[in-house]
């Protein structure tokens, strides 16, 4: 396809490679962080994910290798005097070679990634007349595998590589042996393994290797498929519809190192107002003032603590977005204002689909500036949605995320709390929208095909944007459609899940790799959204929901009711118990999230993210870390009350009875109905918060250090939860220092911010 590599040229880190039938280019961003790019499509990478200049100086040589002189096992089928050039960073080189073959060193010169040489071999195929003959009883038979993509790339598997992240997608941690592919959608049928896609696309992934490890992040945001050895086991793929071959190749010591390099380029989480990490109840059917205040006084009284509870569409006039419906909410701003007294947030949906209604502002408004997607032919597309038939306002263009995030107004003068956008993949009841529906990338038209990835994405950044400017605090909004660098403006939850054990058991590793692919603030409908739970499978969902950064219980219309109090008095006190347990880790979780910020690491973690040497851990789909410090192994199964439990090597105490194990090793653990088994990391600080109903119910809460057994650093952050002042300074910082024998040293790292009133020091045995 390129052939032969006649010479290059250099402009500054940037690297032309002239091929006899393409150019292509390397560009040095950082030590560790390489583009790849051949310009298919479009000239520059016209990206929605990295934003603004990444590249750093950095000293790197490009020389050219002798014939003869470079003889890997990936080189047998070139010629001897192929041209070929190694360039090289402190920390990594690419060897370059004919026909655009690279192939990527450690600075060891240990092979991480080379590209796959022989041609795509399925190593199952069946024939047309056999596929029509199982189609006759029903099955649905997917031969494309094996199919080259226009855009594609083809890279070897080594035996005992692992490949985790690429957002959100069902199934296992480690994505090796499955296909998948990015187009984001929302189908309502139950999540299985065998999903391909789900509602974000997050075109990354990490190969952990016997040794090494390195990142790609394949920035192409039409429809791309991944094939991770399924299709043949000596090598994985990625490759898309159109575009252009546009991928990162990020090295680095370590997996962290990976999701630092990847966060880098993508941007980080920023912190988040310290309520939105509190409990949020939700139900889609919740519609009237009447049922709301009902909710709001059961979570009380039921001493549920709570910050937020949530308004699905059926606040809206006819789904309507921008309007609230007067016949059923008398007088929203009362209510709202009465819940603030409670200490409960209002966070309401919008959907981006814009009813056609002659006199509807939002709708005449949008056509009268040509705000709404159009056809080929440059009429307004419509297709239909809740409120029926709709239009899709066109989030690429600059103007309309403006526009979009001026009405948000409607919502901030009513006292809402933080916008939740749904159905933004964009979902669409009449068909799906044709690929050549006319949508906007920033300054140019572009499809439907290009745009349909990164629609929520654009969304989610007009809702940010619009909010930050409307209320100068930190922006709560969530989305349900992502692309790569959503995590920049928006929190997410997995959409619609179901009651069942299978998604129970998913949510974990779900959360990893979302945690992962630089999307940290994530959960999943606890209780389960579609079909209907059962007291016990509550009781466990609540146990692992209570560590997901956002903590909601939501369900569907039509499926049985699930607020905490409607299964009983036990389960009631075991969901009341990991609700406080939340809430006295709330300090801990907005340290997780600081520290997210400032390095990418998410807020829950697979264990092999921080033990990646350790073979048992590759695989660990039922347990995970919360920071470095708390290992959880709840229960996800039905029926189960003791369970085999993990520990990554050094020493670890129960959470509970505060019992000593030794790392390295499988322990049975009881796990009775209210117990969800708990780990401390020796010499683990854990700051905790006092409890109460909502955060900073007591205004100025004392801090608690749960200071645990052995040695250990931690730092402490505090600030005012709320706004962009920590930008400038006003924040404190704790550096605290568990010397072993309750002797625990506090040093102020940084002073921009008030103390607390007290410290509270707690030793564990
Ligand atoms: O097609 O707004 O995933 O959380 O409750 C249903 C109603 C539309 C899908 C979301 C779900 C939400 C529901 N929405």
């Amino acid at each position: 396809m390129f052939g032969k590599l006649s010479d290059y040229t250099q402009d500054g880190q940037i690297i032309t490679l002239h091929y006899e039938k393409q150019t292509a280019y390397l560009h040095v961003l950082t030590d560790k962080i390489i583009n790849v790019f051949v310009p298919y499509y479009t000239k520059d990478h016209r990206s929605k994910a990295v934003e603004g200049n990444k590249e750093q100086q950095v000293s790197f040589t490009l020389e050219k290798i002798m014939s003869g002189e470079d003889r890997t096992q990936n080189t047998d089928s070139y010629t001897a005097d192929s041209a070929r050039y190694v360039l090289t960073t402190p920390s990594l080189s690419c060897r370059i070679y004919d026909d655009f073959k690279l192939d990527f060193y450690d600075k060891d010169g240990t092979l991480l990634c080379a590209d796959y040489r022989g041609s795509r071999t399925p190593r199952f195929a069946i024939s047309e007349s056999l596929i029509e003959l199982i189609k006759m009883e029903g099955h649905n038979v997917d031969v494309k595998t094996g199919v080259d993509h226009p855009v594609q790339c083809v890279k070897t598997l080594d035996k005992a590589d692992c490949i985790y992240g690429l957002g959100d997608k069902t199934g296992s941690l480690n994505k090796r042996h499955y296909e998948y592919e990015n187009w984001n959608s929302d189908i309502p049928d139950p999540h299985e393994d065998s999903f391909k896609s789900l509602y974000k696309s997050i075109p990354f992934f990490i190969t952990l290797k016997e040794k090494g490890v390195y990142g790609i992040f394949y920035d192409n945001t039409f429809k791309s498929y991944f094939n991770f050895g399924k299709e043949n086991n000596d090598y994985y793929s990625f490759g898309s519809d159109n575009g252009n071959l546009d991928y990162y190749f990020i090295g680095g010591d370590s997996m962290p190192d990976i999701v630092a390099g990847y966060t880098y380029l993508t941007g980080r989480m920023p912190l988040p107002q310290k309520w939105t990490l509190g409990y949020h109840q939700s139900r889609w059917g919740y519609d009237s003032e009447e049922t709301f205040r009902d909710i709001a006084g059961q979570l009380r009284a039921n001493r549920i603590p709570c910050d937020a509870i949530h308004f699905d569409i059926d606040y809206m006039e006819r789904f309507k977005v921008f309007t609230w419906d007067k016949t059923r909410f008398a007088d929203p701003k009362t209510l709202l204002s009465d819940f603030k007294k409670q200490g409960i947030k209002a966070v309401t949906i919008i959907d981006p689909g814009v009813k056609v209604e002659k006199d509807y502002d939002m709708y005449e408004e949008g056509i009268a500036c040509g705000y709404y997607a159009k056809t080929p032919e440059g009429e307004t597309y419509i297709n239909a949605v809740w409120p029926g038939d709709a239009v899709y306002p066109d989030f690429g263009k600059p103007e309309v995320r403006k526009w979009w995030g001026e009405h948000l107004r409607f919502y901030t003068d009513l006292g809402v709390a933080g916008i939740w956008n749904d159905m933004n993949e964009p979902a669409s009841f009449n068909g799906p929208l044709p690929d050549d529906v006319v949508f906007t990338d920033e300054d140019r038209p572009s499809t439907h095909a290009e745009m349909h990835n990164v629609y929520g994405h654009n969304m989610a950044k007009a809702t940010y944007e619009g909010w930050k400017k409307l209320t100068g605090k930190r922006p709560f909004v969530i989305t349900r459609a992502c692309y790569g660098g959503s995590q920049k403006y928006a929190t997410a939850w997995t959409g619609d899940n179901q009651s069942l054990w299978t998604h129970l058991r998913m949510a974990i590793p779900q959360q990893c790799n979302l945690g992962l692919s630089g999307m940290p603030f994530v959960g999943t409908d606890i209780g389960g959204f579609g079909a209907d739970t059962t007291p016990e499978l509550m009781a466990r969902w609540i146990q692992v929901g209570c560590f997901s950064p956002l903590f909601r219980n939501h369900c569907a219309k039509g499926s049985m009711n699930q607020e905490p109090w409607l299964f009983g008095e036990e389960v009631l006190s075991i969901y009341r118990k990991y609700v406080e347990l939340r809430y006295s880790l709330l300090p801990y979780f907005y340290d997780l999230c600081r520290v997210c910020e400032q390095t990418g690491l998410p807020v829950i973690r697979p264990l092999v993210l921080h033990y990646e040497d350790d073979i048992n851990v590759r695989n660990m789909n039922d347990e995970f870390l919360v920071g470095e410090s708390l290992l959880v192994a709840p229960v996800v199964d039905q029926g189960v009350t003791k369970r085999l439990v993990y520990l990554p090597k050094g020493i670890w105490y129960d959470y509970h009875t505060h019992m000593e194990y030794q790392g390295g090793e499988y322990y049975p653990v009881d796990a009775p109905l209210d117990t969800c088994p708990i780990f401390v990391k020796a010499g683990a600080i854990i700051p905790k918060a006092p409890a109460q109903m909502y955060v900073d119910e007591i205004p100025d809460p004392d801090l608690i250090l749960e200071v645990w057994q052995g040695e250990g650093s931690y730092v402490h952050y505090r600030d005012n939860g709320e706004d962009f002042a920590y930008r400038d300074g006003a924040y404190n910082e704790y550096l605290c220092e568990n010397k072993g024998d309750h002797d625990l040293v506090i040093q102020k790292l940084h002073e921009g911010y008030k103390d607390y009133p007290a410290i509270r020091i707690e030793y564990i045995s």
